[in-house]
């Protein structure tokens, strides 16, 4: 495939834009070589400023579970675009998603809105903290909840992709009420919650990891941190960033049975438009400005078109519940072609999969926290990545990502990926 005109508006962009992009991991170097710039998008298919048709694995990082420009969507954007785009002043399509968001999500009475993923959990910390009145937080290396002070020690994604899991910029003061603890590791947790006695606020984590590949959590993991933090007066935050609206309509708390105090939401819940959220029940929820002290703000909070984006995209996930039964049918068809392709030709390898959410590991261990997903063989994914691209094959441009099934995927579509993964292992 030919990516010149790609490379040419890289050049371009490096120029004005740090990198050249505006969130790092999209910058390939993880991989080597120039970013694809997309031209547009229908359906499971991307289109490259050169003309290339791509098939998406990424789905901007889990939202377009319906497909790219899905008609309902865009359709619903387009309406309130010609009524205004933006007030800062409260609209009903705001109640109307609330709504039908705390319907679909258990253990949620009130949902405020925000803009990104970042923002949702950064501002959930600061409730549990103003809730609990204590300081410190727990999360686990590998996860990643934006790109927010408290979250930068040990950062997955884009943080370990390049190296920088500590962000220079974040002070010592705000590092030291992060606690860190390993992923599926309970034991760890407790120690952790032991020597913090009475002053840990909360516990974030991604209940299932998508950001250091796709980590399922170990039996009775989830069901263990629920009790640590009955026990220990700890909120339990499950950031469903990009578990929620996905694996199932509400979140790993419907999944997996386990209930959590805040939950954060981003992406899906705007249908790929830029919002964030965060839920609770009322008692803390009530703790946010302006019926209590903790304050959060944004004039773009509840923006009527990513409002109406969110509804027409949760809409139809709420009324066709089969989709979720549909996607992790499709993912489930593509691990099982891709494991006996690698399996057939002796590749290391270990695939992690729930649901919609699956990543493939160049590894013979299994990948169960971020020491072990760091374990991987990079050189292998870097060979890798570039054989799926040569064959119109877009996965994520770094190991530590997890691939996004999109129900506009045909098993045709798969089919093709499996073909290319046979083709691309001969060269690995
Ligand atoms: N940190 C995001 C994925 N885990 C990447 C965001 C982006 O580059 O769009």
């Amino acid at each position: 495939m030919i990516y010149k005109r790609s490379s040419a508006l890289f050049a371009e962009a490096q120029k004005v834009i740090p990198g050249g992009v505006n969130s790092p991991v999209r910058a390939f170097k993880a991989v080597g070589g120039d970013p694809i710039f997309v031209k547009e998008a229908k359906g499971a298919y991307l289109y490259d400023e050169d003309g290339n048709r791509l098939i998406d694995y990424i789905n901007s990082w889990g939202p377009m579970i319906l497909g790219h420009a899905h008609p309902p969507v865009v359709n619903a954007v387009i309406e309130k675009a010609r009524k205004g785009t933006s007030f800062g002043m409260p609209t009903e399509i705001e109640t109307k998603i609330a709504e039908l968001a705390v319907s679909m999500v258990p253990n949620i009475d009130k949902i405020r809105f925000v803009n990104s993923g970042t923002e949702a959990c950064m501002s959930a910390v600061r409730l549990a903290r103003g809730f609990t009145k204590k300081d410190k937080i727990i999360k686990f290396a590998g996860c990643y909840h934006g790109h927010s002070d408290s979250f930068l020690i040990q950062a997955g994604s884009g943080a370990v992709t390049f190296g920088s899991p500590n962000s220079p910029g974040v002070t010592e003061g705000t590092a030291k009420d992060t606690l860190l603890a390993r992923y599926n590791d309970l034991e760890n947790v407790e120690s952790i919650i032991k020597s913090n006695k009475g002053e840990i606020a909360c516990i974030i984590i991604e209940p299932v990891a998508g950001n250091m590949g796709c980590i399922p959590p170990v039996k009775g993991f989830l069901e263990g941190l629920r009790s640590l933090c009955d026990a220990h007066d700890i909120l339990l935050i499950f950031d469903e960033v990009m578990t929620g609206f996905r694996l199932a309509k509400g979140g790993v708390q419907e999944l997996l049975g386990v209930d959590a105090d805040i939950v954060t939401f981003g992406k899906v819940i705007g249908g790929g438009l830029p919002v964030g959220a965060f839920a609770a029940r009322e008692e803390i929820m009530n703790h946010l400005a302006p019926l209590g002290p903790v304050y959060q703000a944004g004039t773009l909070s509840g923006n009527p078109l990513a409002m109406a984006a969110g509804l027409a995209m949760l809409t139809e996930l709420n009324d066709n519940a089969g989709i979720f039964d549909s996607i992790d049918k499709k993912t489930e068809y593509l691990h099982k072609g891709i494991a006996k392709v690698l399996e057939e030709k002796k590749v290391v390898h270990t695939i992690n999969r729930i649901g919609s959410m699956i990543s493939v590991h160049f590894s013979e261990n299994p990948v169960v926290d971020f020491e072990s997903a760091a374990e991987g063989n990079n050189e292998t994914f870097k060979k890798f990545f570039h054989g799926m691209l040569n064959q119109g094959i877009y996965i994520a441009p770094s190991a530590f990502e997890t691939w996004f099934i999109t129900e506009a995927l045909t098993y045709d579509d798969l089919e093709d990926t499996i073909k290319a993964v046979s083709i691309t292992v001969e060269s690995l």
